[in-house]
C-alpha cells in the first residue's frame, strides 16, 4: 500500500429552484470537476420537479451526478459546499428554497451516522428526484440498508417529475 485512499465511486444530487436554475446546475458541474481530485463518470438527464417537502415553492430542476474520487468524505462535503457557496446559496429557510444544493448521497463502502454528512444520504431512499437519476446513469444501483434504486423508485409514483430533454449538463 502507498498510504492512498484507493478510487471510490461517488454519487452527488444537484437541485435548484431559485433564479437561473439550469444556470446553478451547469455551474456545480463546472465547480466540482475544475479543480483536480474528482473525476466525473457520468451526468444524469435533468429533471423538473415537485418540491417534496418545505414550504410551498417553486419546482426544482434535479440531477445526479457520479463520480471517482480518492478524497475522503469530508474534503469531498467542503467540495461541495464551496461549490454551492460559489453559487450564491443562502440558507434562509430549511427545506426552502434554494440556487443551488450539492447533497452527496453515497460514497462506495462508507457508512456514517455523523450528523454533517450521514451516509449513504438519509432520505435519498424517500426521494424521487434523487433516485430516478441515479437510476438513469446506474441502473443496477443499490442503497446500502435500504434496497435497490429501482425497486425503492416505484414505490414513489406519487411524486412529480419530468425529464427535461431540452437540458443538457455537460462536463
Ligand atoms: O435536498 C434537496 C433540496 N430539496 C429538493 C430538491 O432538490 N428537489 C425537490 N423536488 N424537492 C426538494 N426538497 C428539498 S429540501
Amino acid at each position: 500500500m502507498n498510504g492512498l485512499i484507493p478510487p471510490r465511486r461517488v454519487v452527488l444530487s444537484l437541485g435548484s429552484n431559485v433564479g437561473d436554475r439550469m444556470g446553478a446546475l451547469q455551474g456545480a458541474v463546472d465547480g466540482l470537476f475544475d479543480a483536480p481530485g474528482l473525476d466525473p463518470v457520468s451526468l444524469s438527464p435533468v429533471y423538473e420537479t415537485a418540491p417534496v417537502g418545505g414550504p410551498e415553492q417553486g419546482p426544482f430542476l434535479n440531477a445526479v451526478v457520479t463520480a471517482d474520487t480518492r478524497m475522503p468524505a469530508d474534503v469531498l462535503l467542503e467540495r461541495a459546499q464551496s461549490v454551492e457557496e460559489a453559487l450564491g446559496r443562502v440558507r434562509d429557510v430549511r427545506w426552502g428554497p434554494r440556487t443551488l444544493d450539492v447533497d452527496i448521497i453515497a460514497v462506495e463502502g462508507e457508512r456514517s451516522d455523523d450528523p454533517r454528512l450521514t451516509l449513504p444520504h438519509p432520505r435519498a431512499h424517500e426521494r424521487a428526484f434523487v433516485l430516478r437519476p441515479w437510476s438513469d446513469v446506474d441502473p443496477g444501483a443499490e442503497i446500502p440498508g435500504r434496497g435497490a434504486v429501482r425497486e425503492l423508485l416505484a414505490g414513489l409514483a406519487d411524486q412529480e417529475l419530468r425529464r427535461r430533454d431540452d437540458l443538457v449538463l455537460r462536463v
